[in-house]
């Protein structure tokens, strides 16, 4: 089959979150997210490390910015911290935190890369979660309303693209379910109530954005693992349509059609476990469905058949990182198995380039959207060498490979916005301190050292460099 090229505007960009970049956690005003005060209990991360300096964005923006564009980059997507604007999650507004996010937009701008902002990636204001136990309260779909208005009132005109909520899936299930996440609770009750209220206010964010008249395009990024059947064994078929149902699904249907699918409902319902959907609410979410689809994309799940008595969430291992694709599952509905055909990183992530390609075309004829991926990369442990160069030709290969999956889709019909690697500098790993390493530029710091914090490009930053330029010309060589 022919390869269409890349569109002309394709947005060849690199992602990051305010938490594992920014540092300065106590500084310019800001006031303590949940996850300020997580990294402090010990035992919750490795090493006992935080963000606290993480690779210190907050003071270097202008030389990561320069290296964007030395790169060619065309976007750069952040998330900007809620409680650097509102230092108590609502009330009195941090001009100086605006500032900041202000003079980072307006660099890229000039330097012709367009900022695509996250407005949240998992740091909820302290002062929201000690107030009203944060998304387990509906008061947080008006907080977070207000803070969302009051960014889009800063920065329309000059940013085009907006995410929401970066992996709903993700903080809610390790902040409610699995807890090695804040506010580290495990209860399914109250993680379908966190999670129905996020619906919500992801909802109510994208009505206001609406009727603000804000120019641009405004969408969710969900974490998105495509799921299989090990075989043809019929039972395994549905296990991986539950999986589908019951991991996928029951998000990204709510994003687009204000509605969760029935049998995960009627599922929830027998457990006792259903969130509470009160007049009105339907009548919200529909009034949310996004411009495009963001997808975060790592890897596929393989499943099979899981009995009544058979292995639960319990099972996951609790780093959230290493073992993923480890025995879990949901009894009665599907377990995860290990895919045989799948090499894995030294992470234990399986490698699927052909897996994005498949949920390209999944999300594309389920929802009739746009498709933006918002992440994508590879950790790994890189290694700076004497000579101060960092040979990732692992990477260069993985990014290759997916780029290359995105192409075809795009050849199969799939409208694309762009392509956001995870991550442009190297950043802190919310739970493996700054080992496991994501970026195009080595940041030169470990979890007991801050050291300089000197940046170092990698091989893999002028690949993309190339690649750019090519418009992924160069992709098939
Ligand atoms: C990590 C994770 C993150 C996520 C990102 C999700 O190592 O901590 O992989 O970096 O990819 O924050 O949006």
């Amino acid at each position: 089959k022919r390869l269409s090229p890349f569109p002309a505007d394709f947005l060849w960009g690199s992602a990051s979150a305010a938490y594992q970049v920014e540092g300065a956690w106590d500084q310019g005003g800001k006031g303590p997210s949940v996850w300020d005060n997580f990294v402090r209990i010990p035992g919750k991360t490795f090493k006992e490390t935080t963000g606290d300096v993480a690779v210190d964005h907050y003071h270097k923006y202008k030389e990561d910015v320069a290296l964007m564009a030395e790169q060619g980059l065309k976007a750069y997507r952040f998330s900007i911290a809620w409680s650097r604007i509102l230092p108590e999650g609502s009330g009195a507004v941090n001009e100086e935190g605006l500032r900041f996010y202000e003079n980072l937009i307006d660099e890229l701008l000039a330097h012709q890369i367009e900022p695509v902002v996250t407005l949240y990636h998992w740091d909820i204001p302290q002062a929201l979660q000690d107030q009203y136990g944060g998304w387990e309260s509906r008061q947080v779909i008006a907080d977070f309303t207000n803070y969302a208005t009051l960014v889009f009132n800063r920065f329309k005109g000059k940013v085009k693209h907006w995410v929401t909520l970066n992996e709903q899936n993700v903080f809610i299930s390790h902040g409610y379910m699995l807890a090695t996440h804040p506010p580290g609770v495990s209860d399914p009750k109250r993680m379908y109530a966190a999670n129905h209220h996020a619906n919500l206010a992801n909802a109510s964010a994208i009505k206001a954005f609406r009727e603000l008249g804000v120019p641009g395009k405004i969408g969710p990024s969900f974490a998105y693992g495509p799921n299989y059947a090990i075989d043809s064994k019929p039972e395994n078929v549905l296990a991986a349509l539950n999986a589908e149902e019951y991991n996928a699904n029951f998000w990204m249907d709510v994003y687009m059609w204000g509605e969760y699918p029935k049998a995960v409902f009627t599922w929830l319902e027998e457990q006792g476990w259903a969130p509470d959907i009160l007049p009105g609410d339907t009548e919200l979410l529909k009034q949310g469905a996004p411009d495009f689809m963001g997808l975060n994309y790592y890897q596929t799940a393989t499943n099979a058949f899981n009995p009544i008595d058979g292995v639960g969430l319990g099972k996951m291992n609790t780093t959230g990182e290493k073992g993923t694709t480890e025995e879990q599952g949901i009894p009665g509905l599907f377990k995860n198995a290990a895919n045989p055909y799948l090499e894995k990183t030294n992470w234990d992530w399986e490698i699927d380039p052909t897996g994005l390609r498949i949920g390209l075309r999944r999300i594309a004829s389920r929802y009739r959207v746009p498709v933006f991926i918002t992440e994508n990369g590879l950790g790994e442990y890189d290694k700076l060498t004497a000579e101060s160069e960092i040979h990732d030709d692992y990477r260069i290969d993985y990014l290759r490979r997916h780029a290359l999956a995105i192409q075809e889709a795009i050849s199969d019909g799939v409208e694309m916005i762009g392509y956001c690697t995870w991550s442009f500098t190297d950043l802190l790993s919310w739970l493996n301190g700054y080992q496991k390493r994501y970026g195009f530029v080595f940041v030169d710091r470990d979890e007991a050292d801050e050291k300089d914090l000197k940046r170092y490009k990698k091989d893999s930053f002028y690949w993309y460099k190339k690649t750019i330029a090519a418009n992924g010309a160069n992709l098939i060589d």
